[in-house]
């Protein structure tokens, strides 16, 4: 796959194609580093969005104080924003500044578009086209286009039929546009729309706005910078620059800890009347810390909104339209502007709901609707962009083996940290999809990226390599963990440019990372201080190829692993047995309880050795139900028949199964086979009652996780000696095997919650290693497993017990036994069962609870 040709000589070290912001700085830090870089840019200044997007009313939406380079201190000792959000024309003059003080101009060719880029293998040079034939070959390619550059095709019949002006904001003439007297239709309420209907209505005769969603928007109560924020960063610039590149979203901002549920609805009130006020978008949502994953914390910040709306704009009917709807707040851009809604006031000024009045067509003379027509001096469109993708697809760009980034993307982009795509060697891309972008302030993700991308081209030259391309495990692993974050918020459920709905035919994939610069910073530090993990590096005849996968468990799983973390614990195996009892139920105690089930008996049946509590749960639905008899986790010494009370609830639930979950005798105080002992006396005395419990006859099925599963399996394979009737098993993250000699116990040893040392303390306080060999012990050593009940095994990928369940799933259809394997990726041991904690393991617990429907017989649900 890899070429290790002596490179040829190229034109430049380096084409860089865009000379905004990101541009500008990347021409620094290459000059920086003596390389020779070359800017192809179409606009015929530097400043790229703040050069393109002119229309009235344009304005940042991140305080530009903020908004701004932090890499050279003197551009903020002597540059003096006039507002809290500048408009575009300061913004521009301040982009030509920075470009006037690091004479960056001299390494742009302006009005010049790039055509075409093509990979050369045998000189292992980039060669770029432009728009007028000339062609610049170059070792390193970095496309700097920015996110929103390149404006979505119209889609509205009818457009050329138009005899009047026609204005694009993304696109508006550079010496303004006189609407004086117009009549003027505005299709599209977004951010651009939003920004310049107020403006664009102060002048015009008559303005009529086509509104297909109605957009939440918040007051930029725009002004001079706020003092706090003057003082701070007069206090300590530097420190006050670093926390912003240390912050999720790339600017300091006060973000609450608490969910929008747990507050009274006086304080929620008044937090969300200041934040109003206040303003600034990332503060506005994170005014409580669930509004973008839970939709009733979403649900009450919209309402808060749409009362707003109510109150600011006079006739009610008008209102109705306005007030936003269909996606939950912040799951499309949120908007920032300077009297929208009471723009609406104005005798001149008339909305038009295009849900109930779609557009027909336009014609000569304006917009024709169903039942009447819109009669229109100018049409602006402020229809948005094909967002983050559509400059780098709108180009030719052919990679190794003839393939094109073009159709490597058609199901949606895939690249390794929104850096790289995989065979496409030394093309770099800044703000690409999949990093966090669009959805932190530009600046400070901008800077992160041309630093690293420099610090990488650095290193290279350093360790004389010539070509760097991710792998394509690498790239896969980055694209689902973006997935796998976005699907625990509700952005995903907006049809909005985040998620490439905006564009017909677009692949529908969510294209920022979710989850924070901060977050982010630290996995693209962590890629380089592993050695480029991820990443194929050639050279001077030497191929490097470091493989991994940078953030391989589920992200709701890391973040609890990271709290778990935090709170500094002691190894549990350093505890006596009774304190991680007593650990355990204080735990369990502030835990999420779980679904609702139809009744909860809890009830004592007899033991070998005295009484064993048990709890049920049975389905609201009428029975007689399947029973499960359940078998806590706890590594035989702790836990309780309500200790995996959530999991048993939800198992019952999804189901539609009475659980039965049963105590057990624990170790050290009661070793092997004591527990093993009670898991069979328990079963047998739920068959024998199966009527009294309202449970069918026929047999159970036995279930557990752990060493619960541990005790299932024992059960399942000596059912036929003992004469139990056993339909069926589940075993989770199962403990089968005492001999510890699997590789997953040394891959998964620490980091992950269960570690190989407990559980070499669980095996040393529960059985003698001379007894561990007794299939009761461990099952996987078994003389046979034929005919033992069919199984539904989870085993979890970061589980020290991955293999030795994997191994008992082998063992079982090496019998002939039918296993239904789930294979939980990106899971650790307890994952599975933490019901309503961790959202990721949603999808697992509802194919068990499929899985276990198809076992007793019944129609798969999906069927
Ligand atoms: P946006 O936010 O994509 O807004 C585009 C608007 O145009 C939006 O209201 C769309 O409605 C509307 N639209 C698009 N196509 C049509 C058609 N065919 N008919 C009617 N209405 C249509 O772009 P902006 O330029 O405003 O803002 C882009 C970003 O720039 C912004 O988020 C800031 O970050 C800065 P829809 O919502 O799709 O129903």
């Amino acid at each position: 796959m890899v070429a290790t040709n002596t490179p040829a000589e190229p034109d430049v070290d380096v084409v860089v194609v865009g000379a905004g912001m990101a541009g500008l700085y990347l021409i620094h830090r290459f000059r920086a580093m003596n390389l020779s870089v070359r800017v192809v840019e179409a606009g015929d200044d530097v400043g790229g969005t703040w050069y393109w997007n002119r229309y009235p009313g344009a304005r940042c939406d991140v305080q530009s104080v903020d908004y701004s380079y932090s890499f050279d201190p003197a551009l903020d000792a002597e540059w003096a924003w006039s507002e809290k959000y500048a408009p575009q024309p300061e913004i521009l003059r301040y982009l030509g500044h920075v470009a006037d003080r690091h004479d960056l101009r001299r390494s742009i060719t302006f009005a010049a578009r790039m055509e075409a880029a093509a990979w050369d293998e045998r000189t292992s040079l980039w060669s770029v086209r432009m728009h007028t034939g000339e062609t610049i070959t170059c070792r390193y390619y970095v496309m700097a286009t920015g996110c929103l550059s390149i404006p979505k095709e119209i889609d509205i019949e009818g457009m050329p039929r138009f005899a009047g002006e026609t204005y694009f904001t993304s696109r508006w003439p550079h010496e303004g546009v006189d609407l004086t007297g117009k009549r003027v239709a505005v299709i599209g309420t977004g951010s651009s729309a939003i920004q310049s209907i107020p403006i664009m209505a102060a002048q015009a005769a008559e303005l009529t706005v086509f509104q297909r969603t109605p957009n939440f928007s918040i007051p930029a109560n725009n002004g001079p910078i706020p003092s706090a924020k003057r003082e701070a960063l007069g206090r300590g610039r530097r420190e006050y620059r670093h926390a912003a590149r240390r912050s999720a979203a790339g600017v300091t901002v006060e973000v609450s800890e608490v969910s929008a549920l747990m507050v009274s609805e006086a304080e929620r009130t008044a937090r969300y009347e200041r934040s109003w006020v206040e303003g600034g978008i990332m503060e506005f949502l994170g005014s409580y810390n669930d509004h973008l994953t839970n939709p009733q914390a979403n649900e009450l910040l919209s309402e808060f909104v749409r009362s707003k709306v109510r109150a600011l704009v006079v006739d009610p009917a008008t209102a109705d339209i306005l007030a936003p709807k269909g996606f939950p707040i912040g799951t499309k851009r949120l908007c920032v502007d300077s009297g929208y809604y009471e723009t609406f006031n104005r005798p001149n000024v008339k909305i038009v709901d295009l849900n109930a009045e779609p557009i027909m067509t336009i014609t000569e003379t304006g917009v024709a609707l169903a039942d009447r027509a819109i009669t229109a001096d100018v049409i602006v469109f402020a229809t948005g962009f094909d967002a983050m993708t559509g400059a780098l697809v709108s180009v030719d760009i052919t990679g190794r083996n003839g393939a094109t980034l073009r159709d490597a993307w058609v199901n949606g982009p895939k690249t390794y940290l929104g850096l790289m795509a995989a065979g496409f060697p030394n093309l770099f891309f800044v703000a690409g999809p999949g990093s966090p972008s669009v959805l932190s302030n530009m600046a400070v993700s901008i800077e992160q990226h041309v630093e690293w991308i420099t610090e990488c081209v650095a290193s290279m030259e350093a360790d004389r390599f010539t070509t760097i391309e991710p792998t394509i495990q690498a790239v896969d692993g980055w694209v689902q963990h973006v997935n796998d974050f976005a699907s625990l918020t509700l952005m995903p459920q907006a049809n909005s440019w985040y998620m490439g709905a905006n564009v017909p035919g677009k692949a529908r994939v969510f294209l920022p990372y979710p989850g924070g610069v901060d977050r982010y910073r630290i996995v693209c530090d962590e890629v380089v201080a592993r050695d480029y993990i991820g990443f194929e590096r050639s050279g001077l005849g030497e191929v490097k190829r470091v493989e991994g996968i940078v953030r391989p468990v589920q992200p709701d799983v890391a973040l609890m692993l990271e709290v778990i973390d935090s709170f500094g614990l002691p190894p549990l195996e350093s505890m006596t047995p009774n304190d991680v009892r007593a650990f355990v139920q204080a735990s369990s105690a502030v835990r999420a309880p779980g679904p609702v089930v139809g009744q909860t008996v809890d009830g004592v049946l007899p033991g070998t050795a005295g009484e064993l509590a048990y709890r049920l749960h049975r389905p609201s639905s009428p029975g007689p139900h399947q029973a499960i008899v359940y078998f806590h986790g706890g590594g035989w010494l702790f836990g309780d028949a309500t200790s995996d009370d959530p999991f048993c609830r939800d198992l019952c639930v999804q189901s539609d199964a009475i659980v039965i979950s049963v105590d057990y005798r624990h170790a050290p105080e009661s070793p092997f086979p004591a527990a093993a002992d009670d898991a069979m006396v328990a079963t047998r005395w739920v068959l024998e009652h199966a009527a009294d419990l309202g449970a069918t006859s026929g047999g159970v099925i036995v279930a557990g996780w752990s060493a619960g599963g541990n005790l299932a399996a024992g059960v399942a394979q000596q059912a036929h000696a003992a004469g139990l009737a056993i339909t069926g098993q589940i075993l989770i993250c199962p403990v089968t095997d005492g001999s510890r000699v699997h590789p997953s116990h040394v891959d998964n040893a620490s980091g992950y919650a269960l570690t190989a040392s407990v559980m070499k303390w669980f095996w040393d306080n529960y059985a003698d290693p001379s007894e561990r060999e007794d299939p009761r012990a461990s099952p996987l050593r078994a003389a046979s497993f034929n005919g033992v009940a069919p199984a539904v095994i989870v085993t979890a990928q970061f589980d020290p017990l991955r293999d030795e369940g994997d191994a008992y799933v082998a063992a079982l259809r090496g019998a002939g036994v039918p296993v239904h394997h789930i294979e939980a990726k990106g899971h650790i041991h307890t994952s599975v069962l933490a019901v309503d904690m961790l959202p990721s393991g949603a999808p697992i617990r509802a194919e068990l609870a499929e899985a276990v429907r198809v076992m007793c017989g019944r129609t798969s649900v999906s069927a």
